[in-house]
């Protein structure tokens, strides 16, 4: 049987999805999802000649993260210039940011601007949620089914749904008077219908989300109640307008630029640090990219080492940098790579950074009570480190009230709002908005199949029922009994521990790479040998157990190993105890990008178990 890709019924475009008829077609790739990893995949496959693509997207456009999360305050914490594309000399020239972190608006701007030039979009079925991907063995090809009574039949299968994508309100219960009388909804979809001035208006959760949005929202509120479980560590942002001369020194030299980023960190969270900012304004020529010697980066890295000034300006640049750089001034912690992970791994370097920033919270905020309730006690970064000017101050603000939940949870929200465990009101004034900034499920999508619906492999088996005891991966990309299905920035992958574009980028080269190999070899599917699974989730526990994430300091509660969703009892005790839950359970990669990217071509096909089928690829 010839399996060349046919494509059925001609695509439609993203202006003609409303009420169209089913389509039915086989193609050679599904993507799921259209935010900037799906956009990636499809850049890439386009590049390599792989032409028959089908993709599909819940929302009107692209942009994903971008496109959904509209709160007021949304905006990124990674340096916008490099929280970029790197795949177009000629796209990266052309695109000027306006700030030092790009704000909501302008991150999506620049999301239809790349479909735009590159025509991202032709392949995609807008306003269309995946209902259910089956693996047919016989033919072996994915059966991709859809709210709009899709049936796409396709060889290979992305996941590009999104780490961050099914708000969650955990444990949560909103009383239908409340919902009569006032208005609620999550971050995720805020509801800008709705004129917020001078309302009362209460918010739930104050991690990246929350710290972002209540100090906009306590500019308008008459009233704002801040509902808080944990404090939030932050650090400072420093954000500004970028000047000409800044954007001319980057774009000088961008490969040298996002090199540092990797090399000077580790690529991990401090790969987005200020350090680049420090060289800039510090005037430095910055040397050309692609040099074998460690450059000017490192020799940053190690003068903050041994220079109590520099050191001072790494910390006061902003960013993930004014947290990273507190190791590399200890004496027992390596200049470089080790500066990244000092306050990760080394409660001495994490103990010193708790107590700079403990002294920020204090200087800003004048009441001491309130300060106190401000200080978290568990280690920096074992949360995700928000990184913000504006949150602290707003405390200051005669109309913002904080209500310190001691670690208990909102449950009940009655007639005119939060309740506590014995029904006693957390407000003065009766709310005329609640808004739940209380996070997500954070990877399910694949990983239980709970947003995409069910994912079918091999033998029945779901993607819920193989990840049910915790995850298996390769390399965080595949996983056995799914053949050709390809998960984009999803659990064991570096992902949100690091720069969500370029890591998904990085993965989508290697995926294209994989299916070029495939080609060239007559390769119809590749599957996963379950060594090499174990290996990469061994190798993923250990880079974990001996850091904030693995429970090292103590630990906390966090998304990172799903103790944001689990409850906790009316006494305010763990129902699941995180530090119970550490090693391997942790969702992510956490040993940087700089090192997932090099284990990613070291494993280069290590491990992976391909099937020959000679006629199933167009040769002409
Ligand atoms: O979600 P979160 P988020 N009663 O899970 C609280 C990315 N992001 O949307 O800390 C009371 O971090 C919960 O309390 P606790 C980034 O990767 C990036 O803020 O679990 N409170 C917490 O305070 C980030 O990590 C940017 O005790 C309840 C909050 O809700 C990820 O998205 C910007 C509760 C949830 O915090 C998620 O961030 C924004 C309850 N029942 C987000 N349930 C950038 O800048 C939950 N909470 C790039």
């Amino acid at each position: 049987m010839s399996s060349r890709v046919q494509l059925i019924v001609p695509s439609p475009t993203a202006s003609t999805i409303t009420n169209r008829t089913p389509i039915k077609e086989e193609v050679e790739v599904c993507v799921i999802g259209m935010g900037f990893s799906g956009m990636a995949i499809t850049y890439n496959l386009r590049k390599n000649g792989f032409h028959s693509i089908r993709s599909f997207e819940k929302g009107k456009d692209v942009g994903g993260t971008w496109y959904w999360n509209k709160y007021p305050g949304c905006a990124c914490d990674i340096d916008s210039y490099q929280y970029s594309y790197k795949f177009s000399k000629e796209l990266e020239q052309e695109w000027t940011w306006s700030r030092r972190y790009g704000k909501q608006p302008e991150i999506l701007k620049y999301a239809n601007y790349v479909a735009d030039k590159f025509d991202l979009r032709s392949n995609t079925l807008f306003e269309t949620s995946v209902n259910s991907s089956i693996y047919d063995e016989t033919t072996k090809k994915w059966i991709v089914r859809t709210d709009k009574g899709d049936e796409i039949h396709c060889r290979f299968l992305f996941l590009a749904n999104g780490a961050l994508s099914s708000p969650a309100t955990p444990g949560i219960h909103i009383s239908n008077e409340f919902k009569q009388r006032a208005s609620h909804f999550h971050t995720h979809n805020f509801n800008h219908e709705i004129d917020l001035k001078d309302k009362v208006i209460g918010i739930i959760g104050t991690g990246s989300t929350g710290t972002q949005a209540i100090p906009e929202l306590a500019n308008v509120a008459k009233k704002l109640y801040v509902y808080q479980r944990t404090p939030a560590w932050c650090a400072p942002r420093k954000d500004k307008e970028m000047t000409k001369e800044e954007e001319m020194e980057i774009k000088k030299d961008y490969e040298y630029y996002r090199l540092g980023r990797l090399r000077e960190s580790s690529g991990n969270l401090a790969g987005n640090s200020g350090l680049s900012d420090v060289v800039r304004d510090a005037g430095e020529e910055m040397p050309s990219a692609n040099k074998k010697e460690p450059g000017r980066y490192q020799q940053l890295a190690e003068q903050i080492a041994s220079d109590p000034e520099a050191q001072k300006m790494a910390q006061e640049a902003g960013g993930f940098g004014t947290a990273f750089s507190f190791g590399a001034a200890d004496e027992d912690t390596e200049a470089n790579v080790e500066a990244a992970f000092g306050p990760l791994n080394d409660m001495k370097v994490n103990q010193r950074l708790q107590e700079h920033l403990s002294a920020k919270i204090k200087e800003v905020v004048h009441d001491p009570d309130i300060a106190n309730a401000l200080t978290p006690d568990y280690p920096v970064a074992c949360k995700r480190l928000c990184i913000t000017d504006e949150y602290w101050p707003t405390f200051n603000k005669p109309n913002v009230k904080l209500y310190n939940l001691k670690g208990l949870s909102i449950n009940q929200v009655g007639k005119n709002g939060p309740e506590d465990a014995d029904g006693m009101p957390l407000y003065d004034e009766p709310l005329d908005v609640l808004i739940t900034a209380t996070g997500f499920n954070a990877m399910t999508a694949g990983a239980d199949g709970s947003q995409i619906g069910v994912v079918q492999g091999k033998n029945g088996l779901t993607l819920g029922e193989k990840f049910k005891d915790g995850y298996q991966t390769y390399l965080g990309m595949l996983t056995k009994d799914f053949p050709n299905l390809f998960h984009m920035v999803g659990p064991q992958s570096a992902s949100v521990l690091a720069n969500m574009i370029s890591a998904g980028e990085q993965q989508a080269e290697w995926f294209v790479d994989l299916m070029v190999h495939m080609r060239e070899n007559g390769f119809e599917s590749v599957d996963v040998i379950e060594k090499y699974e174990k290996e990469w989730s061994e190798h993923c526990a250990e880079m974990t157990k001996n850091t904030v994430w693995g429970g090292v300091g103590g630990g906390c509660r966090s998304w990172y190993n799903k103790a944001n969703v689990a409850e906790r009892n009316k006494d305010g005790e763990l129902l699941i105890d995180v530090k119970a839950t550490g090693g391997g359970d942790v969702l992510v990669y956490t040993g940087g990008e700089t090192l997932y990217n090099e284990k990613i071509e070291e494993w280069k096909y290590k491990g992976l178990q391909f099937q020959q089928h000679f006629s199933m690829w167009d040769r002409n």
